[in-house]
């Protein structure tokens, strides 16, 4: 699925601002023929909890609306118009003018459709239905339930199978963009690299759909120099080869740009620009090639989580988050736990932040809980939950938005699902070999293995590319222990190791609650010295293998989370907090990642 531009066939028209806003109290029916009969209001894109400031919005379950009004110019109404929403946490239903539109299931990623038979000159009426329901079939997994009060009027609440806030709404950019009639639908970009010869082969699938006799493929350099050409009658692909290449590196991004067009003889008819970098990924034994070259993952588990916007996207904090990262010596991170915005993605491949795409696949074990994460042990999650639709849905629209960014290095298909119980292996089968067909870059796949699936009792970690571990010696495990918590550490990775001797391993999240501001001499918990010191001993670890190739460290910042008893104001994991203020680990870690190389540090 292509990002709206502009270029010289296509506008793009933002409906950021304000928007009407309603609680949909279900004591009545909405007519989507009138407008909304309220006078909130709500800012888009941002998610609603903490812009409502109450809990009647902050806590609701349910169905939420939006509605605002659009004109479009007259000089637009022969192209064609696009509505396009890229992200609507978790289902929207979409209507304009009271005609519905589309509906969407899946709350991190793009959709989109054709508003032209919709509208009328003049104002027009766009009304969004938001759920923000989940339950055992979507994705994250969410524990529903419902009553129905005396007067008859349910009650619907989630729990959250996770460990961040159910922020909701239209939490990222809605966009009218146009298009003429015949139109570039998609372009997939692939390559086969000869490193030595410094020479890429790249090859563009072109979809584009109408009336049109060619397709022209121009790549540009970053200096405006063409450095590449070729054409076709759409009917194949058009590869062209890159001599000279400059490849995208790690912190040290170049891209090219591919502007495609469309003709009809002599005519443009459409105009397409996809910046793109060209790089080679590899998983060799122990190793993660990058270009080539062993690469070691520094960085962290994130989320989109920030003051107000909660999941809402925010392009200054995500603009800080990576020169803070860059700035701490780290060179990578996890879409941690679901697909981020395409501004972030495109952001990491201009900056050569290396990034690991996660699925929404969040929750898939029975009566998770951060209230008793040692003493869980799920049992009946494959008979319980059907995310199998949604599991298949989710990874192919990932895949298709994301598939030309050279900053993704690998997909994560899940976090910490049940990988033990009864039919996991045959889920994991099935999810894997459903991905494996879908990526025309075939990058490496991973899921996220949970402690409580640690090496005795996981069943599926071989269908991995790299196992990825999610380990908390320390802290959920050896709490205040760090004599045992190194000492099992140590066994832990090295039974991993044994049984899939010729797998790279990595961290994907490590980490201690940590209270900004609280200090002592001893080993308590929740203390600026407590987090260093587990950070020590874990690095210490991490340094005695060669086979490990990676710590992304859990959390880059404090976040919002579901209310609990372990939770102080959210998960306090962050080494900064959740206003991007440093802890007193930053310096420490810093010290390391800014000595360690992206490339070579282990023999
Ligand atoms: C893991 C999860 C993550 C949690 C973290 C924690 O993957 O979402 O926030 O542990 O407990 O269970 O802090």
């Amino acid at each position: 699925m292509l990002y709206p531009i502009l270029t010289e066939t296509r506008t793009v028209q933002p409906l950021n601002g304000i928007w009407k806003f309603m609680v949909d109290t279900e004591e009545k029916p909405v007519d989507v023929q009138k407008p909304l009969p309220t006078r909130r209001t709500m800012a888009v894109p941002g998610s609603f909890n903490d812009q409502g400031v109450t809990r009647d919005i902050r806590m609701h379950c349910g169905f939420v609306w939006y509605e605002r009004e659009f004109t479009v110019a007259r000089n637009l109404l022969d192209q064609r118009i696009m509505l396009r929403i890229d992200a609507a946490t978790h289902e929207a239903d979409v209507y304009v003018n009271g005609e519905f539109l589309m509906h969407h299931k899946g709350g991190f990623l793009p959709f989109e459709g054709e508003i032209n038979s919709l509208i009328r000159p003049g104002k027009n009426r766009l009304t969004i239905r938001v759920s923000n329901l989940l339950d055992y079939t979507t994705l994250p997994v969410g524990n529903y339930s419902e009553t129905v009060d005396a007067d008859g009027r349910i009650r619907r609440k989630v729990s959250e199978n996770f460990d961040f806030f159910n922020y909701a709404g239209l939490s990222r950019y809605v966009r009218l963009y146009t298009t003429p009639r015949t139109y570039i639908e998609d372009i997939a970009i692939t390559y086969d690299v000869d490193l030595e010869a410094a020479r890429a082969r790249v090859n563009f699938a072109v979809e584009a759909k109408g009336d049109y006799d060619r397709v022209k493929v121009r790549v540009v350099d970053e200096a405006g120099v063409e450095v590449a050409a070729g054409s076709s009658d759409g009917k194949a692909d058009i590869s062209v080869t890159i001599e000279n290449l400059r490849l995208w590196q790690p912190l040290n991004a170049y891209l090219y740009n591919a502007n495609v067009e469309l003709y009809k003889g002599d005519e443009l008819v459409d105009a397409y620009d996809e910046p793109f970098g060209v790089r080679t990924v590899e998983v060799r034994g122990l190793q993660f090639l990058i270009n080539g070259q062993p690469f070691y993952f520094k960085g962290y588990g994130k989320h989109e989580d920030s003051y107000i916007n909660g999941r809402g996207i925010n392009e200054c904090v995500n603009v800080a988050d990576i020169n803070l990262m860059r700035w701490m010596g780290a060179n990578s991170f996890r879409t941690s736990h679901y697909p981020y915005s395409e501004e972030m993605m495109r952001l990491c491949d201009r900056e050569g932040f290396v990034v690991i795409d996660e699925v929404a696949a969040v929750g898939q074990f029975e009566g998770f809980s951060v209230d008793s994460a040692s003493g869980m042990a799920a049992t009946s999650t494959w008979q319980k939950m059907d995310t199998r639709a949604q599991h298949e849905q989710d990874i192919s629209e990932l895949i298709k938005r994301d598939k030309n960014h050279a900053c993704v290095v690998m997909w994560s298909l899940m976090n910490e699902p049940d990988s033990a119980g009864p039919g996991a292996r045959e889920y994991f089968e099935h999810i894997f070999d459903y991905a494996r067909k879908l990526d025309p870059q075939n990058r490496p796949f991973t899921y996220v293995n949970f402690q409580i699936c640690g090496i005795e009792k996981d069943v599926c970690a071989d269908l991995c590319d790299v196992i990825c571990l999610n380990r908390y010696f320390g802290w959920y495990w050896d709490t205040a222990n760090f004599e045992a918590a190194e000492r099992h550490l140590i066994e832990d990775l090295e039974a991993w190791h044994a049984k899939h001797p010729n797998k790279p391993i990595m961290f994907c999240e490590y980490g201690a609650d940590t209270v900004a501001g609280l200090h002592a001499v001893d080993d308590i918990p929740f203390t600026e010295e407590y987090q260093v010191k587990y950070y020590e001993i874990n690095s210490r670890v991490f340094d005695m293998y060669d086979f490990f190739i990676g710590e992304q460290l859990w959390n880059f910042a404090d976040f919002e989370t579901k209310t609990g008893i372990n939770r102080v104001q959210g998960n306090k994991k962050g080494i900064f907090t959740r206003g991007r203020d440093p802890k007193s680990v930053v310096r420490v870690l810093r010290d390391r990642w800014t000595k360690i190389p992206d490339f070579n540090y282990k023999k």
